[in-house]
């Protein structure tokens, strides 16, 4: 049979759509395998999504975040840093103001084997989550503003809160020997806290009456305590009550109760020093400072070290003003409108002094 000339044969049609077919397969097969090279190390794809074992966080507040600025940037902190990776999730739990429930709670978090890593902020909160420890020694622990060293499933990040409260009883100090608006001529600061634990004893009361002390040796300090961080009624019945002896500057350390010193501090035209945030605009013309603890900074870098694999679990760190974890906040304008230039010049020889580490002093352990 005549084969037509340029017709090809159909049998080498047919070898030549096989051939492509094929060529076509392996090349998907190729990029199936090879395709998606993941760098180990840093888990960073090169080519297509490769899934990374989720990790889960859980942030146990003990209390609630109304009210208390260190809990709000603990939960801020650590949220931030969770939103850079897609394979962290956060789950956030209150704990309440039952402090004997706490530990059950943590406990009911560990149990549940959910959690990779938790984290939060509390004086009391090393030595209730070493207990839990002893019972699920895999689960791992991220605390602030607490100590305990050697537990190699723990990490805490304390603050020395000795030389935040000596800035700011510096101030009081300074408020209260001054001649601005309602302040009397007793040489009396307050202090009221929402209860007394060994922290609140040992660096915040002693180390804000130093401060108040190294300008004038004859100030007295009136300490009071609410029993609780949320009542506010009676926050403010404690402030009218120390008003009435002579009190003139007060530093509340209440949680919510806070509200209730502001009130009263407004009512009689007394001052306040406020604590852990910029405090400013919470009663303008009445406060005259804030020292603030960077813990939303602390609680996204440590975070981060957590994700990366990176830190040191076993150690305790105590961080303070000269390496920038406490800072008295005098760029506010509100600062200057409140605070004459005189006094605001004497506050800023001292933090200028403690951040240069040429003052500094331990915290009491
Ligand atoms: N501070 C708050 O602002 N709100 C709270 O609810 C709160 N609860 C606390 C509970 C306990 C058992 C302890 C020991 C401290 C508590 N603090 C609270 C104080 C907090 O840890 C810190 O000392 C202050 O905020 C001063 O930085």
């Amino acid at each position: 049979m005549k084969r037509f000339a340029g017709r090809p044969d159909r049998n080498k049609v047919f070898q030549k759509a096989l051939f492509i077919v094929l060529v076509f397969i392996s090349a998907l097969l190729l990029q199936a395998c090879g395709g998606e090279s993941t760098t180990p190390e840093t888990g960073q794809e090169t080519g297509t999504e490769k899934e990374l074992e989720p990790l889960r966080i859980a942030v146990f507040i003990p209390g609630v975040l109304a009210g208390s600025p260190l809990y709000q940037m603990l939960a801020d902190g650590v949220t931030d840093a969770a939103e850079e990776f897609p394979h962290v999730t956060v789950k956030i739990v209150e704990g309440g103001f039952n402090q004997a429930e706490w530990q059950d709670k943590v406990t009911e978090l560990a149990s549940t084997g959910m959690y990779d890593l938790i984290i939060s902020s509390n004086p009391a909160l090393p030595d209730i989550c070493n207990r839990v420890s002893s019972s699920f020694p895999d689960q791992k622990f991220l605390l602030f503003d607490g100590y305990l060293e050697g537990n190699s499933s723990m990490y805490t990040f304390r603050y020395n809160q000795y030389e935040q409260a000596f800035l700011a009883g510096h101030m009081a100090g300074l408020v209260t020997g001054s001649s601005m608006e309602g302040v009397n001529d007793e040489a009396i600061i307050g202090l009221i806290a929402g209860q007394e634990y060994p922290d609140m004893n040992d660096a915040i009361r002693p180390g804000f009456l130093a401060g108040a002390r190294s300008v004038d040796p004859e100030i007295k300090l009136d300490f009071r305590v609410v029993g609780n961080w949320y009542d506010a009624t009676k926050a403010s019945e404690l402030s009218r009550s120390m008003i009435q002896s002579g009190v003139d500057v007060i530093l509340p350390i209440a949680g919510g109760a806070n509200q209730g010193v502001i009130k009263a501090a407004e009512e009689e035209g007394i001052y306040i020093h406020w604590f852990d945030t910029n405090g400013y605009r919470n009663s303008p013309g009445r406060i005259i400072g804030s020292t603030a603890i960077l813990q939303e900074k602390a609680a996204y870098e440590n975070t981060l070290r957590a994700i990366r694999g990176t830190l040191p679990y076993g150690q305790a760190d105590i961080v303070g003003v000269s390496d920038g974890w406490i800072h008295f906040i005098h760029e506010d304008s509100a600062f200057e409108q409140t605070v004459p230039e005189q006094l605001r010049t004497r506050q800023l020889e001292l933090l200028e002094k403690m951040e240069k580490g040429e003052i500094r002093f331990p915290m009491p352990r």
